[in-house]
């Protein structure tokens, strides 16, 4: 495995000013004519001119308009005496072939169109260049096509002309004003049809936005427009950040290997992210919609206007993004419950995938010091860590001043490829003498050190000086090439809350007076005290309130101070956090045979009072009533055996059906609704209750024999008006295994045989269901046989093989070792179609090293199985070697 390392970064000797590309569109061979204006970098000593290109078919080569002489090594074009003026062009005709492409990396087919997928090294499968995100060029494209089989053609900015041409083909010219890295290029062929919106931005200009899919989809867009009026609105609004395009195009393609890509003025989406009706999309799916739409349109400024200077910094553009697409997100909620609910799924997100990895084999920083393969690192680390650093550096500046941070970062480096450094600095320099700019080198270390750090907290309450005591600790064990750490700055918010559930006035020892109730203090040092004053009673300290800063939190609280908490905290992350640390507890002790494999009376009651509380949100209580996944469960065991682990939480599962049956019952009642569909939070929350009650209702029934509520949910399934309902109502049946269960799937798969996504929903679903017996993993088997599987599609191997193997790990991880057998197969399978996804399914075995026996070690041999195949690809071997390391 060969490393490229950030230390190495050197400048480019060559830039790439402009350059006019023409691609002649046919999917077994397409021509593609570029003409780079370059120029040498005065700094760089004289070198050779390296270009990258990779499959590609070299057809001729010009410098200033004469032939020149080349060679081809490591996969690059080298021209050894290039033209020796300041300036000259450079013209290249090559082929490639767009129909072989099942990587979904460069030029690929789709249905019967061609798309394009550039970052992070696809350009280089296109034509040669320099592909590296510091070479920013303006890009000129000509497309040639059959007019009938691609009537659309489209790439970046704006159409300067089109017309016909001889042999029923036809043509278009784009011309794109901003100097772009070429993973920013895009262009798209297709019979596709767009739904239109004109804007205006809050300088008067109109805009032109337009959302591309395939005939007969239309319909479905009006949520993906929606969405992407409101992002533009609220980028405006809250950092004035405004639209900088005459046209901005979003187009759904349906073979992709991520969520969605931001090329300039042309985003490429995968239809997952842009199809949405109500009778085919859950209220997950129209989420999903949104908050892609919207993280897809930030990139244009964060990303696109200031991009990365090399690879290392992604997380520049990755982290900065998600956390304005968070904030976005939560925004467009609502009411401060509703906010508190989106940051909960963010931080169950960052729970489930990243603090797993920060703890695994591919534990890397942020900004990583080197990789094999940089389709490796688009990570939950480099995302949504990233995305808690810099809410971290808002929470140190505030809201104003991390909006001047922004405002000065675009000041200094619009146009720019730039790195985290260049960032913080923004964000410090604007905020002069603040919390973040007086420690800024050391909160940088968020950047630098992998792991996620444990804050341990202890309190002692003085009761004759009315004092309260809070010492905070640090630490971070180590991780892959970093043995130690140095401390980390982290900003801690928190409240004190009385026995009685009041909130107590937060006064630190020297200050005058109480700086209200909740505030954020820095820890900075291995170890750090705080002294509050003026305190009437030993309080239950509520710290790190919406989870401010991403670490592990030992508060040494009692059972009976967590339900004060659950009860009365005025931070709604902290109830819902106080229940599943009390959950956690019991579901651990039983997992390792040191308690029941059942909840206590106490900790139902609190979770009834939950359920039945007159004010609390549905969305609220449906994420409180979840146990912690058996996943979450896993990771806070020092060995795990997943069959255990599955065995106590559902038995808990169980257990809450049966004594909560009455409440269930009310729940379902109360929150069944007869609305119009829209896709609110308060909505949501309302399906979400209900269907957990109605899941918990059959899981019931399952034990009882009494039929009535599989009978009910098979009505309400064949019934709904909307996909949540009906999913909801199938996965109640497919869950508890009703007999109801088979007729329904039938009656779904013969109801939507026809939707690509609505399908992918049903192997989900499947796939997820509890094991048992072994017959859950027998029918993923089976499912790969089915005629509508296929591996070749992202989506629907990601619906099979990704649910069973990440979502279930009682079907996946069994004692005979077949399931391992089985992604070992599929791995080798799927990596000589498709290497970057192969790779996403590698790391499923991430956590191999914590299984107890006879997992362990047969998890080691599959994963060694597919270590020893010659032709692995380098994103599989990059990910296999650091597990078996
Ligand atoms: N910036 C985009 C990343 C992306 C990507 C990366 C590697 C391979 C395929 C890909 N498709 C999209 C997505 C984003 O973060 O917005
Ligand atoms: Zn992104």
């Amino acid at each position: 495995v060969t490393l490229v390392r950030r230390e190495d970064y050197l400048a480019p000797a060559y830039r790439i000013r402009s350059v006019e590309l023409c691609f002649d569109l046919e999917p077994a061979k397409t021509l593609v004519s570029s003409k780079l204006a370059i120029e040498r970098n005065p700094q760089a000593a004289p070198q050779p001119l390296r270009l990258h290109g990779e499959g590609l078919t070299l057809l001729r080569v010009l410098a200033n308009g004469e032939s020149v002489s080349f060679r081809h090594e490591d996969g690059q074009l080298v021209i050894d005496h290039p033209p020796a003026d300041e300036s000259f062009t450079l013209e290249i005709r090559n082929s490639c072939c767009p129909e072989k492409n099942t990587e979904l990396s460069g030029l690929y087919t789709s249905g019967s169109g061609f798309f394009t997928q550039c970052e992070a090294e696809g350009f280089r499968r296109i034509t040669y260049f320099l592909d590296r995100p510091d070479v920013m060029a303006v890009y000129t494209v000509t497309l040639r096509a059959d007019k009938a089989k691609y009537p659309v053609l489209l790439s970046n900015g704006n159409l300067v002309e089109q017309g016909e041409l001889p042999g029923g083909r036809h043509f278009a010219k784009w011309h794109d004003p901003f100097p772009k890295p070429s993973y920013l290029f895009a262009l798209v062929a297709a019979d596709l049809v767009a739904r239109e919106q004109k804007i205006r931005t809050r300088s008067g200009k109109e805009h032109l936005l337009q959302v591309f899919v395939r005939r007969g989809d239309l319909d479905k867009t009006e949520h993906a427009m929606n969405s992407l009026v409101a992002s533009v609105v609220w980028d405006e609004a809250r950092f004035k950040l405004p639209l900088d395009l005459e046209r901005f195009m979003i187009v759904a393609v349906e073979d992709f290997n991520m969520g969605a890509m931001e090329n300039k003025g042309l985003n490429i989406f995968n239809t997952k992210f842009v199809l949405a009706s109500p009778a085919t999309a859950t209220d997950v799916d129209f989420f999903g919609v949104e908050s892609v739409v919207a993280h897809e349109y930030f990139h244009n400024w964060t990303g696109n206007r200031i991009t990365c200077r090399d690879w290392f910094q992604l997380s520049l553009k990755e982290g900065l993004t998600v956390y304005r697409d968070q904030e976005f997100s939560m925004d467009m909620s609502g009411g401060a419950s509703a906010r508190a609910v989106r940051r909960i799924e963010d931080v169950r997100q960052l729970r489930a995938a990243q603090f797993p990895e920060d703890a695994g084999p591919m534990a890397h920083p942020v900004r990583p010091d080197s990789y094999a393969e940089i389709n490796n690192f688009y990570t939950a680390t480099v995302y949504d860590k990233g995305a808690e650093v810099v809410r971290m550096m808002a929470t140190l500046v505030g809201r104003e001043g991390f909006a001047n941070g922004m405002s000065l970062y675009f000041e200094r480096h619009d146009g720019q490829a730039v790195t985290c450094d260049d960032f913080a600095q923004a964000i410090a320099d604007a905020n002069p003498g603040s919390a973040l700019s007086v420690r800024l080198d050391a909160f940088k270390r968020w950047y630098a050190q992998a792991g996620t750090p444990t804050v341990t907290a202890r309190g002692t309450y003085d009761a004759e000086n009315r004092r309260y005591t809070l010492t905070l600790e640090q630490f971070c064990g180590p991780s892959p090439g970093q043995p130690f750490k140095f401390p980390f700055v982290i900003p801690v918010a928190m409240g004190l809350v009385a026995q009685d559930g009041s909130s107590l006035p937060l006064q630190l020892a020297g200050e005058e007076a109480p700086g209200g109730t909740s505030r954020v203090l820095v820890l900075e040092h291995p170890q750090q005290q705080w002294v509050f004053e003026n305190v009437d009673a030993a309080p239950v300290p509520s710290l790190l309130r919406g989870f401010s800063a991403p670490v592990n939190l030992d508060d040494g609280l009692s059972d009976a101070e967590r339900m004060v908490l659950l009860a009365h905290d005025s931070d709604a992350f902290n109830r819902w956090e106080s229940a599943q640390k009390l959950a956690l507890s019991r579901l651990c002790a039983a997992a390792q045979g040191l308690g029941p494999a059942a909840l206590d009376a106490p900790l139902v009651e609190a979770l009834r009072a939950v359920l039945r509380h007159p004010a609390l949100d549905a969305s609220f209580k449906e994420l409180v009533l979840q146990l912690p996944s058996e996943g979450y469960v896993a990771e806070h065991l020092p060995v795990v055996d997943p069959q255990r682990v599955h065995e106590v939480r559902e038995a808990m599962r169980a257990q809450l059906a049966e004594q909560l049956h009455a409440d269930w019952i009310e729940a379902f009642e109360r929150n069944a609704t007869n609305e119009a569909y829209a896709p609110t939070v308060a909505q949501a929350g309302k399906r979400a209750l209900v269907n957990m009650a109605l899941s918990m209702l059959c899981l019931q029934s399952q034990r009882s024999g009494d039929p009535v509520w599989p009978g009910r949910a098979y009505q309400r399934f064949k019934d709904a008006t909307n996909m949540t309902e009906r999913l909801g109502a199938l996965s109640a049946l497919v869950e508890s295994h009703a007999g109801l269960a088979e007729p329904a799937l039938s009656r779904f798969h013969e109801l939507f045989k026809d939707d690509a996504l609505v399908l992918d929903k049903w192997f989900a679903l499947q796939a997820r269901a509890p094991e048992l017996d072994g017959r859950v993993f027998a029918r993923v088997k089976a499912l790969l046989k089915h005629p509508d599987f296929s591996l070749r599609n992202p989506n629907r191997a990601r619906s099979l093989l990704f649910s069973l193997t990440m979502f279930n790990p009682a079907a996946f991880h069994r004692a005979d070792a077949a399931g391992y057998v089985f992604w070992a197969d599929r791995v080798m399978d799927i990596d000589a179609m498709n290497p970057q996804l192969a790779a996403r399914l590698a790391r499923v075995m991430d956590r191999w090293r914590k299984l107890a026996e006879p997992y362990r070690g047969a998890a080691r041999e599959a994963i060694a199985r597919v270590a020893a195949k010659p032709d692995l690809s380098g994103d599989v071997r990059e990910i296999v070697t650091r597990a078996l390391a």
